[in-house]
């Protein structure tokens, strides 16, 4: 080990799954192409006013047509996995009906390449890309869109399962339940009323389970079912006693809606009393097919929720921010790598989860081209540096987190901020899609060589 090592040396365990992740609507671009039907983020992006600087996911990053040679940048620079998703669009136009075979070649292609360059695909199914001919029918409102997820979600990993071995239901439902139907700054740009909004979070968490069995029925045996959620990484304020229980108290309560209610099988007393009359209506049955077994959870952690204890009947109380504290160049994007010692560590102390993964984390930065043609992002380093060091500490002191996949590969269209907020470890010239690896792609790179925090 070179001289200076910490006495651990910061290694990851042999065989650590180091990944990148993105979504098709953020980079695939042809969205005509193939067969493709239209999905909210169509509609969304077309409508004046609602993306920032009228930007659309029309071309993107290209890689629908462009996969190949990112790919070769993903295996130079060592990754092990890359997290995708699919345009469910791409295979059912309607979101219902007849597949699209040339929507599943593409999938195909997409999962062999893959394959050949050494890199294990893990394939979301759902990326908030709702096919529009559904959300003109009620969209996550309407129950019958549970039920055509599942069905989707049964036929495409049954057409890739022979390759793909883990997948992931959905992408971070309170982001798409909150902000497409609640704040409606994201598609579909719904504000419904708490009632309502419980009532379709209700049947969100129902379409996951239903798609948890789906797949189950249409896939190889073996197949590893999952999802990517944004679970509330409830950090203590201090590391004490007393305020590392508030913070598993609140791990559960925070959560309650989404990964408690799928991993509990039942809401949580706070959140039914919470809502009272706006409380979602729901059978046992339901709740069962809810809490249908994982084989493994993934969460997206960019953020800490900062709690402490306190005398209330909850036990905890949220921290709020202060004015100064350091953000990313996305204003919610607040800097706490702690979040990624203790978003892990709750999820296998309060649930007992046996196998997690990172299935994002990341940052935006105000990259410019340096003179010489590079990006020194170096704050996108130093952000990742600390997250993997806290990460790095959990590992250690046993939570069993078997992957970590950087948001992201690439600079891509970042929904409502449009191409203005970069996430990329890889630079993204949107005029002439030149690639460029970023200080932090180099720093991942070297991270993944040494399979430890450098
Ligand atoms: C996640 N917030 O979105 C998504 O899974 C990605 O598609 C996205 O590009 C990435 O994180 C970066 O934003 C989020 O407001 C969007 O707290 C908004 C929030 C969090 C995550």
């Amino acid at each position: 080990a070179p001289a200076g090592d910490a006495p651990n040396g910061r290694h990851f365990p042999e065989g650590f799954l180091w990944g990148s992740a993105t979504a098709s609507y953020q980079v695939e671009g042809a969205v005509h192409e193939g067969g493709r039907g239209a999905t909210v983020w169509d509609t969304f992006s077309h409508t004046p006013g609602k993306v920032h600087n009228g930007d659309t996911g029309d071309v993107a990053d290209d890689f629908y047509h462009r996969y190949k040679q990112d790919i070769q940048l993903m295996k130079e620079m060592g990754l092990k996995a890359c997290r995708f998703s699919v345009a469910w669009s791409r295979i059912f136009p309607t979101g219902t009906g007849s597949p699209n075979a040339a929507g599943v070649d593409f999938y195909n292609r997409l999962v062999d390449t893959l394959l050949a360059a050494g890199v294990q695909p893990y394939c979301t199914l759902y990326h908030w890309d709702l096919p529009q001919t559904l959300e003109d029918k009620g969209g996550w409102e309407n129950r019958d869109t549970a039920k055509a997820f599942a069905d989707y979600a049964a036929y495409t990993a049954g057409k890739l399962s022979d390759r793909v071995r883990h997948f992931m239901t959905m992408n971070e439902m309170r982001s798409f339940v909150e902000i497409g139907y609640g704040s409606g700054t994201h598609a579909p740009g719904k504000k419904l009323a708490p009632g309502p909004l419980a009532q379709l979070t209700h049947n969100v968490v129902l379409a996951h389970g239903m798609s948890v069995q789906s797949i189950r029925a249409s896939t190889k045996a073996g197949t590893r079912v999952g999802i990517a959620d944004n679970a509330t990484a409830t950090t203590p304020i201090i590391e004490n006693e007393e305020h590392i229980a508030a913070a598993r108290k609140a791990m559960r309560e925070e959560n309650a809606m989404f990964l408690s209610v799928i991993l509990d099988g039942k809401y949580s007393e706070h959140y039914l009393k919470r809502l009272g009359a706006d409380a979602p209506k729901f059978t046992a049955e339901e709740l069962k097919t809810i809490s249908s077994p994982m084989d493994f959870v993934g969460i997206n952690i960019y953020t800490p929720l900062f709690v402490r204890a306190d005398r209330s009947e909850k036990g905890y109380a949220v921290v709020p921010w202060t004015s100064t504290y350091p953000t990313m160049a996305s204003p919610w994007l607040k800097i706490g790598p702690e979040a990624l010692y203790w978003g892990p560590k709750l999820l296998a102390d309060v649930w007992g989860v046996k196998e997690i993964y990172i299935t994002e984390n990341g940052a935006s930065s105000a990259d410019v081209l340096a003179p010489d043609g590079e990006i020194y992002d170096t704050d996108r380093t130093m952000y990742l540096r600390n997250y993997l060091m806290h990460l790095q500490r959990g590992i250690t002191d046993g939570v069993p987190v078997k992957g970590y996949f950087l948001w992201s590969l690439l600079d891509n269209f970042e929904w409502a901020d449009g191409y203005e907020k970069r996430f990329g470890i890889t630079y993204v010239d949107f005029k002439t899609q030149k690639r460029t690896p970023k200080l932090s792609a180099k720093f991942y790179e070297e991270v993944i060589r040494q399979n430890r925090v450098v």
